[in-house]
């Protein structure tokens, strides 16, 4: 196992890769900005090193500098969290160079499963279930108006290099598709580096289901089964949950064994999530794959008893899987609501400052994963996110009157935060009878 962990990352993931480290026995190095040097889960590692000013294109994103506090410290290894370096396959592969594990998947897998196109073609391969549409890039307008012809409008372009909803767009018929076939190209191009485009058949009503995969580097991979995160707001997740409402079980089984296959086709190892769309007659579809741990893990963690954290440390260090598939169960429904230091009265406007009230709640299958205490200030460079409060019950009706309970006793000021909208949304008939779409929260604001 590691003797000692660089932490690249900030905030609550900063602070639950911290714990996991202490719970294993391994040192942990966290990295910070001047905006977080006064940040308390600092003192919670074994090492903090500053690397840099406030923007994150100066500490976080620098990878030298990054690099350099690894060997000072003498690191075996960099845990990349999630967002800013987490999916930089260029990244992975200078940990490699300078023998520092990476955390993650190898700079191979992620890059297979980074790119939209090539992970469409391994998903094809391993007979995951794609929308149809263009095999691969589109070359130009002319193909992409035969295949839009045969597969029928709407279609969406999106970009190979794009994700989580950037360089997408949907076109009705084919003078719309042949207009944006060019700029989409160049949008992306100008944005990724690579120009390069596919297309597929729109679904316009769908919910987002995801399943939570680990593997090894001994060619294993388990399903942690599926979680849903339906209910978002400009591609940002605001509530997500496991298991999916309503979802039956021999296509809840194939929708994850199917995502198990991709991960393992890939030979990929560590917590990779597989999303997928499902139309209301609960046909899947893949997205995409998201390679690092996701900021809704804890809800799989909660009903399934693994510790994703822990297992992907395990993994990186060529331990293999400590599970079996037939070891994995599901018990209970756990919800985890995103706490945003924003203003839902106005457009969601970040409420940056010092909280001087936090009374986080507590009691039974409540977990608050947050870096917050009274007295913190939330610096207004980075993500807005400042915790997550999960719960667990046997049931998801228990689980909602919980998580309204839990949300009730939660007060933080004076910054605005999500928290309002939160105790809305547990009282939305709708959202509590398991009935909703991804555009379901935006026509609720509306
Ligand atoms: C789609 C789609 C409909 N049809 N693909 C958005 C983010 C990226 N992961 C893929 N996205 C979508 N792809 C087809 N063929 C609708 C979306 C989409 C969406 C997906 C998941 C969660 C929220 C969403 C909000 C708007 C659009």
């Amino acid at each position: 196992m590691f003797k000692r962990v660089l932490i690249a990352n900030r905030g609550e993931i900063a602070l639950r890769v911290i714990r996991a480290c202490r719970e294993m026995g391994i040192e942990s190095v966290c990295v910070y900005s001047t905006a977080d040097a006064a940040a308390p889960y600092l003192r919670l590692a074994d090492r903090a090193v500053c690397i840099g000013p406030g923007p994150a294109r100066e500490s976080y994103l620098n990878i030298p500098r990054i690099i350099s506090a690894a060997e000072i410290a003498d690191v075996d290894a960099i845990h990349p969290g999630y967002g800013f370096l987490s999916e930089r396959a260029d990244f992975a592969q200078i940990c490699r160079d300078c023998k520092i594990e990476f955390i993650g998947p190898s700079p191979e897998a992620m890059g297979k499963l980074g790119d939209k196109v090539e992970c469409k073609r391994t998903a094809r391969a391993a007979k995951v279930p794609v929308f149809p549409g263009s095999e691969g890039a589109v070359e130009d307008e002319d193909a992409a108006a035969k295949i839009a012809a045969e597969i029928g409008y709407p279609v969406i372009i999106k970009a190979s290099a794009g994700g989580g909803g950037r360089g997408m767009r949907v076109c009705h018929n084919e003078a719309t598709l042949r207009t944006s076939i060019r700029q989409a190209a160049q949008e992306a191009q100008a944005a990724f580096g690579n120009g390069a485009v596919f297309i597929e058949k729109f679904l316009e009503h769908a919910r987002h289901v995801e399943v939570q995969v680990l593997g090894d580097k001994h060619g294993s991979a388990v399903h942690l089964y599926e979680r849903d995160c339906s209910m978002q707001r400009r591609h940002q997740k605001v509530i997500e949950e496991a298991p999916a409402p309503g979802i039956d079980r021999r296509k809840r089984d194939a929708v994850c064994d199917a995502a198990a296959r991709l991960i393992r086709a890939a030979h990929y190892s560590g917590a990779a999530t597989v999303e997928f769309l499902m139309d209301d007659r609960q046909n899947f579809y893949m997205l995409e794959v998201n390679t690092r741990v996701q900021v809704e893990h804890p809800v799989t963690e909660m009903v399934t008893g693994i510790d994703i954290v822990k297992t992907g440390i395990r993994v990186a260090a060529g331990e293999p899987l400590p599970i079996r598939q037939r070891d994995v169960a599901v018990h209970g429904h756990a919800i985890e609501c995103r706490i945003n230091a924003e203003d839902p009265d106005h457009n969601f406007r970040p409420s940056a400052g010092t909280i001087t009230t936090w009374e986080p709640p507590g009691g039974p299958g409540v977990r608050l994963d947050s870096h917050v205490v009274t007295g913190y200030t939330v610096p207004p460079n980075y993500d807005s996110m400042i915790g997550k409060l999960i719960v667990h019950a046997d049931t998801r009706e228990q689980a909602l009157t919980r998580m309204a309970r839990a949300l009730r006793e939660f007060n933080v000021g004076p910054i605005r935060t999500t928290i309002p909208l939160h105790r809305l949304l547990m009282e939305n008939s709708a959202f509590r009878q398991g009935g909703i779409d991804i555009h379901f929260l935006e026509r609720l604001l509306k």
